[in-house]
């Protein structure tokens, strides 16, 4: 195993984080009145302000690969499953020579969404308005009365569902982008591709989802939960305390790393990973053990330590939670500047024993279902923040993230090659946070991605 890190800043290898730019403009406001140039303050009227909430749906969710579902949701051509992109309703489909599609859930006639349900099997979309109907690779293939009402000149070869122009797959996880000029899935997720592939592809075969998705509302700021899972450790022993008091968690130390991998993605690693569960588990230590010697022999000694890999976000609203006992995906759906949909999946490895399967479900629910203890600590605390920030004082002033200011370094420095991102030294920092908002900054004021 790694030996612990030194724990004193070296201040020589600190690289310099990029900084928010003061006088950029954000809507109708300057950056410098949002945020403080490293993101260790941020204006508390980000998570309030409609104005703001409408540039991100602009900006952010028309412009970022984000994560629509797992491939294993779409077994055969002609499945499919709907979800949003931002504000905008999806369906997502295999057509019928295996290719993935995403088309803008919306009737290319007059806007009624063609497909209702979450999911099936099917080679149309007929629209319950006025019945025009679509086939799997868009195109509008049925009118009613088409000759009769709409006479000769009419092209129906214009009027296809509007499509997503990439749509790409990492590890199985099914993402897509509506900007024409986009750059690839891969440079997106960039220094962050290596930590997937150690969650997704540590065993032969890859993962799938199983149970299905919970859904599930939140009054909330999608941003909080984001934040959260990139790597609020500090949180744990005061939100979940009473989970750890009973036994529901492992106590948790200061061990561990926060790593940002750049735009906007980070990892929490909580060292060993955190065994969040109702009892102890033998069959998943022992295939964790399996888990582990296969990343060690694929990347070396020091991959153990990132086996479960722990807490993350990858930007703008995917997170994910590996630990020693369940691994979930979920994407914090905005619906509105104060309100989330949360989709939660449990993934496991498709190795897996069923029986094991069936018991990391479950040790998925108890903890982080809709009515999972630590989710439900979490989303109390979370509608409290939004309601403590409703009000004409509280929405003045900033949120603070100058914890562990300054500890960052590349983590190939601590960890050795071939960990790529910047680390830092100790597991309570707010360095993942800054890493986000400096993002968020950068591509809410000049529109980059
Ligand atoms: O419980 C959580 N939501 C959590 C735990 C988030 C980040 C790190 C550890
Ligand atoms: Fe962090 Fe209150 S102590 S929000
Ligand atoms: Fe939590």
């Amino acid at each position: 195993m790694m030996s612990q890190p030194d724990l004193s800043p070296s201040v020589s290898d600190t690289p310099k984080p990029s900084l928010i730019r003061p006088d950029a403009p954000v809507g109708g406001y300057r950056a410098g009145e949002l945020f403080a140039a490293d993101g260790s303050a941020v204006d508390r009227r980000l998570f309030i302000d409609p104005d703001i909430y409408r540039l991100e749906q602009e900006r952010i969710f028309t412009r970022s690969w984000l994560y629509l579902g797992h491939e294993s949701e779409l077994p055969s051509n002609n499945c499919f499953f709907t979800t949003t992109m931002g504000e905008d309703p999806v369906i997502v489909v295999r057509d019928k020579t295996g290719r993935l599609r995403v088309y803008l859930n919306s009737c290319t006639h007059r806007g009624a969404m063609v497909c209702r349900v979450d999911r099936g099997q099917t080679t149309i979309f007929k629209c319950p308005y006025h019945a025009w109907t679509f086939n799997t690779e868009g195109a509008l293939i049925g009118v009613p009365r088409q000759d009769q009402v709409y006479g000769a000149q009419f092209d129906r070869s214009l009027l296809g569902l509007r499509e997503a122009p990439h749509v790409e797959s990492f590890g199985g996880l099914i993402f897509a982008n509506w900007d024409p000029h986009a750059c690839s899935l891969r440079d997106y997720l960039g220094d962050m591709a290596f930590y997937l592939d150690l969650m997704l592809s540590r065993m032969d075969g890859g993962t799938e989802a199983i149970g299905g998705i919970h859904k599930w509302t939140i009054n909330v700021n999608w941003k909080i939960p984001a934040e959260n899972f990139a790597g609020d450790h500090y949180h744990v022993p005061a939100t979940h305390g009473a989970g750890v008091e009973m036994g529901f968690r492992s106590p948790l130390t200061n061990h561990g790393y926060c790593i940002q991998t750049g735009n906007g993605h980070s990892i929490g690693s909580e060292r060993g990973g955190a065994q969040q569960g109702t009892a102890v588990q033998t069959d998943y230590d022992a295939f964790l053990a399996q888990m582990r010697s296969e990343a060690v022999a694929k990347h070396g000694e020091a991959a153990g330590a990132f086996v479960p890999i722990g807490v993350g976000t990858i930007f703008p609203n995917l997170s994910f939670l590996d630990s020693a006992r369940f691994r979930s995906l979920r994407v914090w759906h905005p619906r509105g500047v104060d309100k989330i949909e949360v989709y939660s999946w449990c993934i496991v490895d498709k190795a897996m024993p069923p029986e094991l399967k069936t018991a990391v479900r479950r040790q998925y629910a108890l903890a982080f279902g809709p009515s999972g203890i630590f989710e439900q600590d979490d989303g109390d605390i979370w509608q409290s923040v939004q309601d403590a920030i409703r009000g004409p004082i509280g929405r003045q002033g900033r949120f603070n993230y100058q914890m562990g200011l300054g500890r960052e370094a590349p983590t190939a420095d601590r960890y050795g090659p071939p960990f790529p991102g910047s680390a830092s030294d100790i597991l309570m920092t707010e360095a993942n946070q800054r890493a986000f908002y400096r993002h968020y900054a950068s591509v809410m004021s000049t529109g980059n991605r």
